[in-house]
């Protein structure tokens, strides 16, 4: 396949040239390539980026109101549309159950997945044979991120003892922690305190879950982080006060990476002053924050501080699943689902806006994400790199609805976003995906 007269971009550079592809491989991106009976496409006008990579996703994630909505099949649909060519989704093994047999039932869940796709695995206990287990998964499972949770206590989140053992043993073989930093106990008695009040709309799940209860996790992760000499990824980073600590954790020279998400950079608190039906979509954690943290996100994501733009995309249908926790926020799934618009909003409300330039939306979406997780060959538009493209038109308006959507989910929390620019065409592993 040539690809012609397209505008790459890359995390440094935006340039005119052809990009020849065989074998599932770039194998040269040059000017005027001709080469006779090779199937072209031309990308006149268009800008060719490296397919997407969203490092946090759940699909089929078990909740107590069912999986969420989107399968692997469902939602690696709706990534592809939206131009993100891998996910990182996770193995979370029950506790005492081994991280390789949890491994093997993830890899069966996840055979009708239609883009790549990686796995974080998550430590939710911490064994006698579990530093072999973390040093299986990295020699022989190409598992280059252990996940925890310090908040979900009652299921699967971790006390501090069990968060040293695995940061011990994952700086050991000098792999990577991921964490969701909120402070478990804290958030868990607010929300009972709110229940026993009789406060039971969705508009105190932000209340329950405030600010310092994300930044004091994220401060005490980088505080054990920097003693047991572990390098740590801190997902969906929602707060200012959580920015402004890792920025001076990097500044040490500590090694410290951060992910937000399009929801904390979009959407504030004002969407829980609503009425159920309305606000329960937005029950997702850390819940949505105030505009003067979405600046303050901007400004990370623009300065170096934040490397990387996931979804946490885990949707649940407000029919049938949210609506169980109709008299208690507390009863109603957590989640959101993001996958199909993250490069679409990122563009528009990013590169469109001036907050940050076409090169960084690449390396953001798609560079950077494969450098951290250790993706071989993805996440450029190189010679020798695998060829996820996506043929990128900057000027195609759209407006998000549940109505259009490809995501399995009848709610939206983008609902009615204007979006500019569109994933024209996308080439996984060397091919068209014509079912688009
Ligand atoms: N937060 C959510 O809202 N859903 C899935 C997991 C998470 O951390
Ligand atoms: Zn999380
Ligand atoms: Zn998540």
């Amino acid at each position: 396949m040539l690809i012609i007269n397209g505008t790459i971009v890359t995390s440094e550079k935006t340039f005119k040239s052809d990009i020849l592809i065989e074998n599932g491989k770039i194998t040269k991106i040059a000017e005027n390539i001709s080469i006779p009976n090779e199937k072209i496409i031309d990308a006149e006008g268009k800008y060719i980026i490296p397919g997407g990579i969203d490092a946090h996703v759940h699909m089929d994630l078990p909740s107590h109101t069912g999986k969420s909505s989107d399968s692997f099949l469902t939602g690696s649909k709706a990534a592809l549309a939206g131009g993100t060519t891998t996910i990182i989704d996770f193995v979370t093994p029950e506790k005492g159950e081994s991280y390789i047999v949890a491994l093997e039932k993830r890899k069966a869940e996840a055979k009708t997945c239609l883009c790549n796709y990686a796995f974080h695995m998550s430590p939710t206990w911490f064994g006698e044979n579990t530093e072999n287990e973390i040093h299986q998964c990295i020699e022989k499972e190409n598992i280059h991120s252990f996940k925890v949770y310090l908040a979900y206590k009652k299921a699967v989140g971790i006390e501090d003892d069990v968060l040293l053992k695995v940061m011990k043993a994952v700086a050991k073989q000098n792999s990577l922690l991921t964490l969701h930093c909120e402070m478990g106990d804290e958030i868990d008695e607010l929300r009972a305190k709110f229940i026993s009040e009789g406060k039971t709309q969705p508009k105190y799940h932000p209340l329950s879950r405030p600010n310092h209860t994300e930044s004091e996790a994220v401060e005490k992760a980088i505080r054990m982080a920097k003693e047991t000499n572990c390098g740590i990824y801190i997902v969906h980073v929602s707060t200012k006060e959580s920015v402004d600590l890792i920025r001076k954790a990097q500044q040490t020279g500590q090694k410290v990476f951060a992910e937000t998400c399009p929801q904390y950079l979009l959407l504030d608190d004002s969407v829980y002053d609503q009425e159920f039906e309305l606000s329960a979509k937005f029950v997702l954690s850390p819940p949505i924050r105030k505009k003067a943290d979405q600046i303050a996100l901007w400004n990370g994501l623009k300065n170096g501080t934040i490397q990387t733009l996931a979804t946490d995309h885990c949707p649940f249908h407000l029919h049938g699943q949210k609506d169980v926790g109709r008299n208690d926020f507390t009863k109603i799934p957590n989640g959101a689902g993001g996958v199909e618009h993250r490069m679409s909003l990122f563009f528009t409300y990013g590169v469109l806006q001036n907050k940050i330039t076409i090169n960084q939306f690449v390396d953001i979406c798609s560079t950077k994400p494969a450098e951290i997780f250790k993706l071989k060959n993805k996440g450029q538009i190189k010679e020798g790199f695998d060829a996820d493209i996506v043929i990128w038109n900057a000027k195609k308006e759209s407006i998000i609805s549940a109505k259009t959507h490809k995501q399995n989910c009848d709610s939206n929390i983008f609902e009615g976003f204007k979006t500019i620019g569109f994933a024209e065409t996308v080439i996984l592993n060397g091919k068209k995906c014509e079912y688009l």
